[in-house]
């Protein structure tokens, strides 16, 4: 049988990247650069709106299935921020490590438990003909004071994982999409797309 086909709605080359290393054994995934630009509305402080959104905007534009995420990182001392604004986070003159590095200057000073922090992602996958499917995952850790690592992308040389001792950039692909808020919600939605109809509650 062959595979069902998705776009992933991103312009993220790192989370394109991790969809592909997750899904692409069970589904063929095509991204956006495959089609004519498509206009996403712009996001607000919902995870689960913003998700939703990105996946539906692309599936009625290409009429296609689609599937996105809407990610962010929640640091306890900074009240959960940067949360679902955390690409936007300092600014819109900044790149990733303007941003890892603006997020350790806010930080500065503080110690403990005020940085603890958790990465949070929403999955989401949209049909044109309406269905709609969603799902969750987060990442337990603390914010460093300083980058480790290089692989990843985003915040993850600031990330270190809980229980493990090493940043999120200092793990290999496989085991960072194996723990990940990423590998945690697309898993979720793996299984929730290859359940028969009949037996979904
Ligand atoms: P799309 O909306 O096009 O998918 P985006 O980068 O704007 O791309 P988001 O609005 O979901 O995506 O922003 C998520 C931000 O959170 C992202 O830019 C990173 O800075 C951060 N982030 C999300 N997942 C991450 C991960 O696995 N590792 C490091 N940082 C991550």
């Amino acid at each position: 049988m062959s595979k069902p086909m998705f776009v992933v709605a991103t312009s993220n080359a790192g989370k394109l990247r991790e969809f592909q290393a997750i899904l692409g054994d069970a589904f063929v995934l095509r991204g956006l650069a495959e089609f004519d630009p498509v206009v996403f509305p712009d996001e607000g402080e919902d995870y689960e709106a913003n998700a939703i959104a990105k996946a539906r905007t692309a599936a009625d534009a290409l009429r296609l299935p689609a599937i996105a995420d809407d990610s962010g990182l929640e640091v306890d001392g900074l009240g959960g921020a940067p949360g679902p604004l955390s690409a936007r986070y300092g600014g819109p003159g900044l790149d990733d490590r303007g941003r890892l590095l603006h997020l350790l200057e806010a930080l500065s000073g503080m110690r403990g438990s005020a940085r603890r922090a958790r990465f949070v992602c929403v999955a989401a996958w949209a049909s044109p003909g309406g269905s709609v499917r969603v799902e969750r995952g987060e990442c337990e850790g603390c914010i460093l004071t300083a980058p480790r690592g290089d692989s990843g992308f985003g915040y993850d040389p600031v990330f270190e994982v809980e229980g493990l001792g090493r940043a999120m950039a200092e793990l290999l692909e496989e085991e960072k999409n194996r723990i990940s808020h990423r590998g945690r919600a697309l898993a979720a939605l793996r299984a929730s797309l290859t359940q028969p109809v009949e037996t979904r509650s």
